[in-house]
């Protein structure tokens, strides 16, 4: 390279860079989020819309969302965290589970670039979520952080001293589908038996409710009333009013959450877990700490913390921008 090549000017000046905005998308099985984000922060709420089914009403929610923000900001590009994998370079799905029935194969970047010009990035949404936990003061030191999202699946992202592992086929994270039973216990909507989310999801948790009230009556639990229309919030709530069989139930949800990260764990010696994700509420750090440690080599056990997300549950949509803006950052300056 020579040297006026070298000093070439960048496209966008320091002032320009701290004010750039990107409109940041979280995608997951239940629910669409999204906020524009500035430096890593989220300009006020994110609005919030519940996943249609099925490819082209997901598609036409997007184009709806993304042209409502345009009206009200100038954005610099779109960064969208989604469940399934992603082919992080072409934003095409190349796997997703039936949490998103035919999401797969969803040129995501190509069309809504070509909707909107604007740049876009497509992440993997737990990814999304590790890229910017792992940006988080008291994280940026940690040699492996595993973010974990509870919600509709278990999601995960590895950051390896500060980098982002997608592994050989962009798959890396897909944590949800480590196998923690055997015996064909339970399907999971990826089509695999007795995967880590068909128990530890908020899906599976009520499957693991559904069993446990099966010969309990509403004598000794009102939850057995219900089982069928029976939600994680009615288990929670039941919990927390002292409801004994609902207390035994995330009792058994925490011995759920624990296999998998003792699995994972042993595999990459993690100095940091982060539970995101709309179930991380209703964790209890302190017991499954415990059970965790209990359960691993005493070297492993040692290193390991489990903390809540700092984000508040928002470190898909501003990891998802964040990358927008990084990559727009980049662009200008080569
Ligand atoms: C599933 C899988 C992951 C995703 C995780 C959390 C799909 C559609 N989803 O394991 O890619 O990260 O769920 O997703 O393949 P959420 O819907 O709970 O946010
Ligand atoms: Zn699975």
């Amino acid at each position: 390279m020579s040297t006026t090549e070298s000093r070439k000017p960048a496209t966008i000046d320091a002032i320009a860079k701290k004010s750039l905005s990107a409109l940041g998308i979280d995608l997951g099985g239940t629910k669409i989020r999204a906020a524009i984000v500035r430096q890593n922060q989220m300009i006020g709420e994110p609005h919030q819309i519940k996943t249609p089914e099925g490819r082209e009403q997901i598609l036409a929610a997007l184009y709806d969302l993304i042209a409502m923000f345009q009206n009200e900001a100038i954005l610099g590009g779109i960064g969208i965290a989604t469940a399934g994998i992603v082919d992080c370079t072409t934003g095409e799905i190349v796997g997703s589970t039936g949490n998103l029935p035919g999401w797969s194969g969803t040129k995501l970047k190509e069309v809504i670039e070509s909707k909107f010009l604007l740049p876009v990035h497509v992440e993997n949404d737990a990814n999304a979520a590790a890229y910017a936990e792992s940006r988080v003061d008291a994280l940026k030191e940690k040699k492996c952080v595993v973010t974990v999202t509870l919600g509709t699946g278990i999601g995960g992202g590895i950051v390896i001293e500060g980098k982002l592992y997608h592994g050989a086929a962009w798959g890396a994270g897909e944590i949800g589908h480590i196998k923690i039973a055997q015996d064909n216990k339970r399907m999971c909507t990826c089509g695999l038996f007795d995967c880590w989310e068909a128990f530890g999801s908020g899906r599976g948790l009520v499957i693991t409710a559904q069993e446990m009230l099966q010969n309990v009556s509403a004598d000794q639990s009102p939850l057995a009333e219900k089982t069928e229309s029976l939600t994680t919030h009615d288990i929670f709530a039941a919990a927390d009013q002292d409801d004994f069989i609902a207390k035994k139930i995330v009792q058994r949800w925490h011995e759920h959450i624990m296999h998998g990260l003792v699995c994972i764990a042993h595999i990459l010696n993690p100095d940091c877990y982060v539970l995101t994700g709309g179930l991380s509420d209703f964790v209890d750090f302190e017991l499954l700490k415990e059970m965790v440690i209990d359960r691993c080599l005493p070297r492993i056990a040692d290193a390991i913390d489990i903390r809540k997300s700092e984000l508040a549950g928002q470190a898909g949509i501003i990891g998802a921008a964040q990358f927008a803006l990084d990559e727009l950052l980049t662009a200008s300056q080569s």
